[in-house]
């Protein structure tokens, strides 16, 4: 009944987004993982993708693409799932920092690729790298003292918002990215995630290499 085509658990941060929102939320799935950038990928994402990009959800038949949409469909579908904070204004905020991860941090999404299997101490951080990371500091500390609900997640709850943020989780802490004390916390409580665990464990068991996610150790 819902099925997620997803790209490689190491590096397809896109697809990790729905696939976290419907593991934590105990939604059943079922999945078709599309190993990217192969002789047949284009084809086999345009056999079930519009965009020719995952991820993609279809759900009794009809496909929703691009990962915020497809998140926001789920909520839709499933709105005992409570997928997006309860109140108005937490919910206002939500959307509006899931759509500024979905629409930019481009420093963050070109210089450190998501990469499961990386740990390393990255100290090429340019200006407008150390920018976003700022940025993104900001939006998660402004989050846990604007709204402190119960809960360990940017809302209290997980939400779609920490579905959208769990990827860049991952990023900091391949990277080596220092964060202050309540950034620490915050990606404690993803990391603990048994979803976003398990995805970990299957992302470092493929066996594929995409030389351009890969960023040399250096300085
Ligand atoms: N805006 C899209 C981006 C999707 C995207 O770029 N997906 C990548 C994998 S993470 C992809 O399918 N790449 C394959 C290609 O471009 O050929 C979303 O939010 O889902």
């Amino acid at each position: 009944m819902n099925h997620l085509f997803i790209g490689n658990k190491n590096y397809s941060s896109w697809s990790l987004r729905p696939w976290l929102l419907l593991r934590e939320k105990g939604i059943p799935f079922s999945e078709t993982r599309i190993p990217l950038y192969q002789e047949d990928s284009e084809r086999a994402l345009l056999q079930h993708s519009p965009s020719g990009k995952v991820p993609a959800f279809v759900h009794h038949g009809f496909t929703v693409w691009d990962s915020l949409a497809i998140c926001e469909y789920i909520a839709d579908i499933y709105p005992e799932k409570k997928c997006w904070p309860e109140a108005v204004d937490a919910r206002g905020f939500a959307r509006s920092i899931s759509n500024e991860m979905h629409s930019g941090f481009f420093a963050i999404r070109n210089n450190l690729p998501m990469n499961c299997r990386t740990k390393m101490q990255f100290k090429d951080i340019t200006e407008e790298l150390s920018y976003e990371i700022a940025r993104i500091c900001e939006i998660w500390r402004t989050c846990r003292e604007r709204f402190p609900a119960a809960g360990d997640f940017l809302f209290g709850p997980f939400s779609i918002a920490d579905a959208m943020y769990a990827p860049v989780v991952l990023r900091f802490q391949s990277y080596g990215i220092s964060v202050g004390t309540a950034e620490q916390d915050y990606m404690a409580a993803v990391l603990s995630l048994d979803g976003l665990q398990s995805w970990i464990a299957a992302a470092i068991a493929e066996r594929e290499v995409i030389t351009d996610a890969e960023i040399e150790a250096y300085g």
